[in-house]
């Protein structure tokens, strides 16, 4: 850390963000966004060069939490843009605002997303769910609002089990619900009449970066004839890729597959063998029917040409400035 420390707000907002605490592509971006305008409010800083300094710390700290959702990134790169001002005040007024547009862009973007998303699925339909994406469940919940029946089969999503939450979310708005272990998928998919799940990133291909099994469910899916839609907002798109950069697959703990009581439990040679678990994995583009974003659905192939409007060709990382 540098000589300016982050506001603790700020600290336990990345900490949430790294424990999962705070998950899902978008929650983690607003996330963000407000800890930055809370970083300008409460900041003591004494002048405007000061100020600056501690919201790019800021940034840092909350950056290098997660390193494949490029939700963060890219809502860092928007609040930091639009900060300027000569005097403390102007700064922190600048800071709170644009964090403040952010997220309500955020809001609209994915409610405009839904109602995209629902125009594909019919009365009747049954979905398959991977993970929790509140980008996908905004589709279903714009569906139920135009009065369509909407059913659901919901991956359980090892090994954290967010399948449980977009299950309780679901029930709430009075979807029937099937629980599923993840291995379970293929079983089903002669039910359903959509995949739908959400992204953390996409890349200029059009590849889906999304929770570990999406891809495996994806080829199961065309192999059915099963059509898979990705809900993702477009600050889903990762601009690196455009430049030929790879998004990077988060590796996270062991302890979430097997607990160290497991392990010490296990005959023989407990700690004779390796666990990996990675948080995410790639499906490529010929797995994916349709992408939908607020700004209409798109083939995967053509993503690209919305990511070169979106961000030009080149990405600034103001949290190295
Ligand atoms: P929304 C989640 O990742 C899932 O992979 C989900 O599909 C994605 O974020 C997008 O979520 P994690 O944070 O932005 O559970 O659509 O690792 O809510």
């Amino acid at each position: 850390m540098s000589e300016h420390d982050v506001h603790p707000d700020v600290a336990e907002t990345a900490d949430d963000i790294a424990t999962m605490e705070i998950r899902g592509a978008a929650t983690i971006a607003n996330a963000a966004a407000g800890a930055l305008a809370t970083q300008a409010r409460e900041s003591d800083a004494d002048s405007p060069e000061a100020l600056l300094t501690e919201l790019r710390e800021a940034a840092k700290v909350l950056y290098e939490t997660r390193p494949t959702a490029v939700s963060l990134p890219n809502a860092l790169r928007f609040v930091m843009a639009h900060i300027d001002g000569d005097t403390v005040e102007a700064v922190r007024k600048s800071a709170v605002e644009s964090a403040a547009t952010f997220q309500r862009d955020l809001d609209h973007a994915q409610d405009r997303l839904g109602e995209v998303g629902a125009n594909r699925l019919r009365d009747g339909d049954t979905v398959m769910t991977h993970c929790h994406s509140t980008d996908a469940l905004s589709c279903v919940k714009a569906a139920l609002d135009q009065g369509k029946h909407i059913e659901a089969i919901v991956k359980e999503t090892r090994p954290r089990k967010q399948g449980h939450i977009t299950a309780e979310q679901l029930r709430e708005w009075g979807v029937p619900v099937t629980l599923v272990v993840d291995s379970a998928a293929r079983r089903y998919l002669n039910d359903v009449d959509h995949v739908l799940v959400g992204a953390d990133s996409i890349a200029a291909d059009g590849s889906v970066i999304n929770k570990i099994g999406t891809s495996g469910l994806a080829v199961n899916a065309r192999d059915r004839g099963t059509p898979v839609m990705v809900a993702a907002q477009t600050i889903k798109l990762h601009p690196d890729t455009l430049t030929g950069h790879t998004v990077e697959i988060e590796m996270r703990d062991e302890t979430e597959i097997i607990s160290d009581e497991e392990r010490e439990a296990i005959q023989g040679d407990p700690d004779g063998f390796t666990v990996r678990n990675p948080a995410f994995d790639v499906t490529p583009p010929r797995y994916v029917d349709a992408i939908v974003t607020e700004r209409g659905q798109f083939p995967p192939e053509s993503v690209v040409v919305l990511m070169r409007d979106l961000f030009g060709s080149e990405t600034d990382r103001p949290w190295e400035v």
